[in-house]
């Protein structure tokens, strides 16, 4: 194998850990915890991977994760997705992880947290790579389950650096979480929202005005109104954008006519970012290289990409100046 280019140094802020389970270590983990998955093959269950929108991908996602039970399952599959994430070049990982999906199934959230936080203090030491972790709401599940889930987390809160906001967004807007936010602003943490993927402009202004968050994941939709490009360009608020997600997912129907470039003329501080690389088709790199090769981007543009990936971080300010 020859490796041309080594790939360029940058940060990954949009990335699911339960979406890193490629069907190896799927079938692996069945086995290991006696679990019977409905797939014959890992080829079989490859061929699932076939989405009409957000919600079909979301079934099987939700359903994989049955493989998940102890706090080495947890380790492992972060352990998996960091020696992939070294290869790709990524330097730093912010992590969304979601507690309820695993809690549901009798999971204690201390077996996720500690699982996952061993993995990630080994890849300090392994690979070099600083990590944080962002726990996620499930915004179709209720307000009330939010907050518990805040509250089961608490003693895990220096694990912790921000709140996020996912699964099925239509229907279910930002405004809906207006308490379990501020209570996390609260206990210090930052916060972040998936808005304008699937959802409406107004999903975006409500997860800034509502929730007070500090980045927006995906946001694409925020192209369909001027005063709101204004106001992100304005604060400078990141936008982490997933493009091999967004064409998978039919968020967009061709790579070829992803809003990218106009974002980033815009003046928006758009980073790009894998989602669920085991169900999109790619990891980082991956990422960097389909929208270079689909829209025409040049070296200048993608070290741009690169560069807004640190700055947009939340290394303190020390650490990502070093990255700039
Ligand atoms: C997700 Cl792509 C996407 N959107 C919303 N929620 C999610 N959870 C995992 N991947
Ligand atoms: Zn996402």
């Amino acid at each position: 194998m020859t490796t041309a280019h080594p790939p360029v140094p940058k940060a990954e802020l949009h990335l699911h850990i339960e979406g890193t389970l490629e069907p190896e270590l799927a079938f692996a983990l069945a086995a290991r915890n006696g679990i019977a998955l409905p797939y014959a093959s890992e080829d079989e269950l490859r061929r699932a991977y076939s989405f009409s929108d957000l919600q079909s991908f979301l079934n099987l996602y939700y359903a994989l994760m049955a493989v998940l039970r102890t706090e080495e399952d947890f380790a492992d599959l972060a352990h998996a997705y960091l020696a992939r994430a070294k290869e790709q070049g990524v330097r730093h990982a912010e992590i969304f992880f979601d507690p309820q999906a695993h809690t549901s199934r009798g999971v204690p959230i201390g077996t996720v947290i500690e699982g996952l936080g061993r993995a990630l203090d080994a890849a300090q030491e392994t690979y070099g790579i600083s990590t944080r972790l962002i726990m996620c709401f499930l915004r179709d599940e209720s307000a009330e389950s939010a907050l518990e889930t805040f509250e089961a987390a608490r003693p895990y809160l220096d694990r912790i650096t921000a709140v996020g906001l996912d699964s099925a967004e239509v229907g279910n807007p930002p405004s809906k979480f207006r308490e379990v936010y501020a209570r996390a602003r609260e206990a210090g943490l930052k916060c972040v929202a998936h808005a304008g993927e699937e959802g409406p402009p107004a999903y975006v202004w409500e997860a800034l005005d509502l929730l007070g968050v500090d980045r927006v994941d995906h946001g694409v939709r925020c192209m369909e109104d001027p005063e709101l490009v204004a106001r992100l360009v304005a604060e400078q608020i990141p936008l982490t954008v997933c493009p091999l997600s967004n064409v998978r997912l039919r968020v967009i129907d061709d790579l070829a006519d992803h809003p990218l470039p106009a974002m980033l003329d815009a003046g928006l501080l758009v980073t790009v970012n894998s989602d669920d690389p085991a169900y999109f088709g790619g990891y980082a790199q991956d990422n960097f290289t389909a929208v270079r090769d689909a829209l025409g981007l040049d070296e200048d543009t993608l070290r741009t990409l690169a560069r807004n990936s640190f700055q947009a971080s939340f290394l303190d300010e020390e650490t990502r100046a070093a990255y700039l």
